[in-house]
């Protein structure tokens, strides 16, 4: 590939990475692309027109919903729907599946998302983004329940977009990771970071740590242990916190780093979801050579049992990760 690869470029160029590819996780890729630049235009539009502010409801984990989250998932689900590739969608705006099966006929796909994840920070004008996840359908049947809880190593292809000061799509098919950055000009995403690789050991730390008190003794050793000047390892680690995990991974992804998300009080297995934000978000950062855990466990190789299942997060630079599990493991 020479000069300038537009994401749709890249995608029929690497269809060939799989071998019985009929075309159809190209569609789903095609709909992520489009939905993405139609959620993007909303975004940047956010502080412009009256659209901020909740929409009256609360989603399924009791969290207000505001207008964007609802847009986005419609967004997302609408554009996937035209493609005709995936039978069902779960996502965090929608407390149960969706089946497409009676629009669709028999698409392959299984699709997760979390359509606009940060999004209490659109209002302060902070990234936000969206995170997706993609698995094959394992039942015979109908769509059912099962075909969604799978163990993130099942991922066919995970990312994120990430609505910042640009707007970029990442993702994964288990062949390395690829960014892509939108042109607005043009209104194409285009190549921007090929072959995306996390250091092994970073310079950064992010972790609320307004919930220290409450943290596993593991966590708070080890949050003492980046603050801990040591040359070798770059150490003091410099803490950055957005609170938005799409941008607090990516800053991560390119500079090196751990974000972390533990057990705390309020949310005793972790804040983060599984199924569309921790195991999309694991298989990029194992795809770039970085490691994703729940303290304990390999993040992707937990068997789900709920689509909106809870995990604490560990994830990020390699070895910043197995030091986070050390102390873990080390005080209990
Ligand atoms: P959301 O899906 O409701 O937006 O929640 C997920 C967000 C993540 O983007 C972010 O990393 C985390 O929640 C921040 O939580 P906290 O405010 O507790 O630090
Ligand atoms: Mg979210």
């Amino acid at each position: 590939m020479n000069g300038v690869v537009t994401l749709g470029e890249f995608i029929i160029e690497t269809q060939s990475d799989f071998p019985d590819a009929k075309g159809d996780l190209t569609k789903v890729l095609s709909a992520i692309r489009l939905a993405a630049k139609i959620v993007n235009r909303e975004v940047t539009k956010a502080g412009l027109v009256d659209i901020i502010g909740t929409e009256g409801n609360t989603n399924v984990q009791g969290e207000e919903q505001q207008k964007l989250d609802v847009y986005a998932n419609e967004q997302f689900i609408s554009a996937i729907k035209g493609q005709k590739a995936v039978c069902g969608i779960g996502s965090e705006e929608m407390e149960s599946f969706m089946s497409l099966e009676n629009e669709t006929g028999d698409g392959k796909y299984i699709f997760l998302m979390d359509p606009l994840d940060g999004s209490s920070n659109i209002d302060v004008n902070v990234s936000v983004g969206t995170i997706f996840s993609i698995y094959r359908k394992k039942s015979a049947g109908s769509v059912c329940e099962d075909d969604f809880l799978q163990p993130g190593i099942k991922q066919v292809a995970a990312g994120y977009v990430i609505y910042g000061s640009s707007t970029m799509l990442v993702y994964t098919t288990g062949h390395g990771v690829n960014g892509f950055t939108l042109d607005p000009s043009i209104g194409v995403f285009c190549l921007s970071h090929p072959n995306m690789r996390i250091p092994d050991e970073g310079i950064y730390y992010s972790i609320n740590e307004g919930n220290y008190i409450n943290f596993p003794e593991g966590v708070k050793k080890f949050i003492k242990h980046c603050q801990e000047p040591d040359e070798k390892t770059n150490r003091p680690y410099q803490s950055r916190y957005i609170g938005s995990l799409v941008s607090d991974f990516h800053r991560n992804l390119i500079k090196g780093g751990i974000y972390m998300y533990p057990p705390t009080s309020k949310y005793n297995h972790g804040k983060l979801r599984l199924m569309y934000e921790c195991n999309p978000l694991a298989f990029i950062a194992e795809q770039a050579g970085g490691l994703a855990s729940d303290g304990y466990r390999r993040i992707m190789s937990i068997l789900p049992e709920e689509i909106h299942q809870r995990s604490p997060l560990f994830i990020g630079s390699r070895k910043m990760v197995e030091k986070a599990e050390n102390f873990l493991n080390r005080y209990q």
